[in-house]
């Protein structure tokens, strides 16, 4: 290992990590180093294969030179240029290519730097939006349990994932939550979408009755749930969803953070699921995880309802310093080429049989209780240990890190999602380390 990459425990300390066990990590780092296509490598030269596509961001797999030349162009000719009341050429040509991926109808996208700020963005527009038009009471906002929307105050309010609430205090007010549709007796093993749960949307009505439609403002939800453990939806409830809203005039965000950008085998998961909401949070795979960036798609009539006053009038009073960055931006237009040179948005569709055969290959392995998938999205829900939920998927996780593959692990729950340039050898080599791990997890 080069001496770059050698610290002592006590410079590991500085680096307050997100979302990790600082004490355990520090005291057995894993460390990544370099990328290329379907591979990390780590500082010792190990290759491990990513089943995660870094996490679920990096889809036309690692280290693409189109990406890394725009970026370094962009920062040589303009590092940075101001947002507001001011533009640059590439917002405007990322925000159009963007567009030609959304359903139609779907028009117009407001930048942001990260999915979390996508979702709090979302909920702003769904409020104001009903504001200008005259109904301000519409302020409620509905999550769902087990739901997953980021780390700002907006995005945990409308979150269902207990350990990502509970230490924060009151939140927003006037949340409700859809309950979560996971059921493993119904549902165990099925292959794609579950035949049970559709019914699960009609919770939507109970909650109208209670507060009045006039009340509410918007639904958030994940189209599939990704870090809580890859929940698929049951057949029609998305539609019910859907159909429920537009009865009562409120607004369907769908948080496509994870399932934008090819992850079900269509740009977006609206068309693979074929029903269109109004505003579509997205990030990740935007720029390939190269550099940050998220944006939030609105529907014309959303735009066109706030361009109403006199011209010189600023119509949302909302945006960050580094909104449509200019390098994300020109990351994010050398992503979008390599999509569309590739196919690469459509490509999880050929691969989504094979893949799925190698998902439900798991059968009977020790400690699984279920296997998910859809697109090239899968999961392998493990039993927990009695009094140590997560402890015995914690341990897959290190064991597979070792045998060279990674994966992601939320609770007892194996999620994987690799770049969509994943051939045939990958997924074998991966499942095949897969299961030897699974035989050995005590
Ligand atoms: N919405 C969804 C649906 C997400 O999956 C976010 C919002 C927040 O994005 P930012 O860019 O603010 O992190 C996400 C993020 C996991 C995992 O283990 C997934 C995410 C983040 C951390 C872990 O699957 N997705």
């Amino acid at each position: 290992m080069s001496a770059q990459y050698q610290f002592d425990r006590a410079e590991l300390e500085a680096f307050w990590m997100p979302f990790t066990a600082n004490r355990q990590f520090k005291s057995k780092p894993r460390l990544l180093a370099k990328a290329s296509g379907m591979h990390y490598w780590t500082p010792e030269g190990r290759a491990i294969l990513d089943g995660v596509a870094g996490l679920w961001c990096v889809n036309a797999g690692h280290g693409r030179k189109e990406i890394a030349e725009a970026v370094s162009r962009q920062i040589a000719e303009m590092e940075y240029a101001p947002p507001f009341q001011m533009g640059h050429p590439g917002a405007f040509k990322l925000a159009n290519e963007v567009v030609r991926w959304l359903p139609a109808g779907l028009d117009h996208v407001f930048f942001t730097n990260s999915g979390s700020e996508s979702v709090d963005t979302a909920l702003k527009i769904a409020l104001a939006y009903h504001r200008v038009r005259g109904e301000g009471t519409r302020t409620r906002l509905i999550g769902r349990e087990r739901g997953y929307h980021g780390v700002g105050f907006g995005g945990i309010s409308v979150g269902g994932m207990v350990n990502n609430r509970k230490f924060f205090g009151a939140q927003l007010p006037g949340v409700d939550h859809l309950p979560h549709t996971h059921d493993l007796a119904h549902n165990a093993y099925t292959r794609g979408e579950p035949a049970w749960g559709a019914h699960l949307a009609d919770d939507l009505e109970r909650i109208v009755a209670l507060h009045d439609a006039s009340n509410i403002a918007a639904v958030i939800v994940e189209p599939v749930a990704g870090s809580t453990g890859v929940l698929i939806p049951p057949q029609g409830y998305l539609e019910r969803l859907r159909e429920i809203c537009t009865k009562h005039g409120i607004l369907l965000i769908f948080d496509e953070v994870i399932t934008g950008f090819g992850r079900l085998g269509t740009p977006f998961a609206a068309q693979r699921f074929e029903v269109m909401p109004d505003l579509i949070t997205m990030a990740k795979g935007l720029t390939n995880g190269a550099v940050p960036m998220g944006a939030v798609a609105a529907r014309k009539e959303i735009y066109d309802a706030f361009m109403q006053g006199p011209d010189n009038a600023i119509e949302l009073f909302h945006g960050y310093t580094y909104s449509a960055h200019p390098v994300a931006c020109a990351a994010g237009i050398a992503t979008q080429e390599i999509y569309q040179r590739e196919g690469l948005l459509t490509r999880a569709q050929d691969m989504a049989g094979y893949w799925a055969d190698a998902v439900h290959s798991l059968k009977g392995l020790p400690h699984v209780i279920d296997l998910r998938n859809l697109g090239l999205i899968g999961a392998v829900e493990l039993e927990s240990i009695a009094g140590k939920p997560g402890a015995r998927a914690f341990d897959a996780f290190v064991r597979a890190f070792e045998k060279g593959i990674l994966i992601r692990v939320t609770g007892d729950i194996i999620a994987l999602s690799p770049p969509l340039i994943i051939e045939k050898s990958h997924v074998d080599e991966l499942f095949g380390k897969l299961a030897e791990v699974l035989k050995e997890t005590p």
